[in-house]
């Protein structure tokens, strides 16, 4: 599937399909209608967004690459952070906790049976209902291979312990994607030792703990969750056994552009607002973007929100085509988490002490900002996988 702009072919072009552009426009009125108005109201509660996820879910705006023969619309990487860049723009913590079915959902997407399908992506289809990816443990985040969680087979079951960490949805989720080591020998190479599963939330055992009580995006479920002897049928084993490691890898591939695509959103925002506070905003008898040094803060936000917005695009465009996208997504992630970051810092030096107060809008999304450099893989372990990739690419 390829549903990057394909009429110049050979050549390079920016122009949206109609069908893109649809989306767009409906992400877009969806945002202002839907996110906008109860974006702070939700960051002060921490209440997950229930109504909000109906209503995106009732307008098919939610879970967008699943298949069609499943009832989806199959779109691919590059129309989800065309949607994400919007949800973000209103508030990236609802973004994300809609972007986290979109991870909960790759690992089955690209390695699951038509009848793990059938079964788990058919129900989100069927019903506003959520799913999340848990890999990161109290001692293992940046270090997959370092997972302790364990899966030890019995019989025609497998039998599942540990802990997770930091799940978003965790405690919303209908069902989890779970990495596993399936190997005790700690020789056994990361790319054979793990196994992924699909774990049904309502398996005795699975206990989600408290939502946790984060700085920014705080209306996404962030949550640790005990794996306590959950038995698990051998059909719920995604791929084969030993293959979880790359299964998880698999994913970050598919998702680090959308995540990069909310973080592009956090950027707009902050330039958005930025611009009508500077123009209304006089000192010294001007409005202060008549001062420059005001006015280039804002060219270099605008700098940073467009150059972002074409890294998260060729991210997204070479998955699309069906081509490893590792380095890229790699790219994508990492620069628009850091332009995200600096231009919400911006945003709140533009509006000066007001700014820095709760009544303005700018001091969240420099909260809600921060998140990008650590999830999804940090913005150091970006910087690994893209220097790997590069070096592997020089040597060969
Ligand atoms: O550990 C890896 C890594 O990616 N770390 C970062 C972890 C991370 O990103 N966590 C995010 C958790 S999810 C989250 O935060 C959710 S955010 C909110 C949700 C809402 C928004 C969506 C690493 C550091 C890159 C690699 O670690 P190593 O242990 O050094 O492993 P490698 O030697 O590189 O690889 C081992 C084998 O795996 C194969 N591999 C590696 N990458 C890939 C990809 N695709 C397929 N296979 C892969 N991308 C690699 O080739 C090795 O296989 P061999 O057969 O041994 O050669
Ligand atoms: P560590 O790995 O302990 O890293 C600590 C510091 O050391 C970081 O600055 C890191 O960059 C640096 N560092 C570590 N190793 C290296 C290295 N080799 N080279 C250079 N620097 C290094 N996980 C999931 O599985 N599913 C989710 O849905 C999910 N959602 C999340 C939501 C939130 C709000 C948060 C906070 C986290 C979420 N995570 C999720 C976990 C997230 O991916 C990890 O927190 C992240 O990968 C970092 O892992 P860590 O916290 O263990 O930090």
């Amino acid at each position: 599937l390829c549903s990057a702009p394909t009429e110049l072919v050979g050549g390079i072009s920016f122009k949206l399909s109609e069908e893109q552009q649809s989306l767009q426009e409906l992400a877009r009125k969806f945002t202002a209608d839907e996110i906008l108005p109860v974006a702070a109201q939700y960051d002060v509660s921490g209440e997950y967004p229930w109504p909000v996820i109906r209503k995106a879910h009732s307008l098919g705006l939610m879970n967008l690459s699943l298949p069609k023969w499943l009832g989806g619309l199959e779109l691919g990487v590059f129309d989800d952070c065309l949607a994400t860049e919007e949800f973000s723009f209103g508030c990236s913590g609802i973004q994300t906790a809609i972007l986290g079915n979109g991870l909960g959902a790759s690992p089955l997407l690209m390695f699951g049976t038509k009848e793990q399908q059938k079964e788990y992506l058919g129900r989100l289809i069927d019903e506003p209902l959520m799913c999340a990816y848990a890999v990161t443990e109290p001692g293992a985040g940046s270090d997959v291979a370092g997972v302790k969680t364990t899966a030890v087979r019995k019989g025609d079951d497998w039998v599942i312990n540990g802990q997770k960490m930091w799940i978003t949805n965790g405690g919303v989720a209908n069902w989890y994607f779970v990495l596993a080591r399936s190997d005790p020998d700690p020789k056994t190479p990361a790319g054979k030792a793990f196994t992924g599963f699909v774990v049904d939330r309502d398996t005795p055992g699975v206990n989600p703990g408290r939502k946790e009580d984060n700085l920014g995006q705080r209306a996404s479920d962030t949550r640790g969750i005990t794996f306590e002897d959950v038995v698990v049928p051998a059909k719920n084993v995604l791929g084969t056994p030993g293959m979880g490691f790359k299964i998880a890898m698999g994913a970050f591939d598919k998702t680090r552009a959308p995540v990069g695509a909310g973080a592009v959103g956090i950027a707009k925002r902050a330039l958005h607002e930025a611009t009508q506070y500077a123009m209304q905003r006089k000192t010294m008898g001007v409005p202060i973007a008549q001062h420059q040094a005001v006015a280039f803060l804002l060219a270099d936000m605008a700098i940073g929100l467009e150059t972002a917005r074409l890294a998260v695009w060729r991210a997204a465009y070479e998955a699309d085509c069906g081509r490893r996208n590792t380095y890229y997504a790699s790219v994508a992630k990492a620069f628009a988490s850091d332009v995200a970051n600096k231009s919400a810092s911006d945003a709140v030096q533009v509006f000066g002490g007001n700014g820095y107060n709760k009544e303005y809008p700018v001091e969240k999304l420099m909260r809600d900002a921060k998140i990008f450099q650590i999830y999804e893989g940090t913005s150091q372990i970006q910087r690994l996988i893209i220097s790997r990739e590069l070096l592997a690419a020089a040597m060969s």
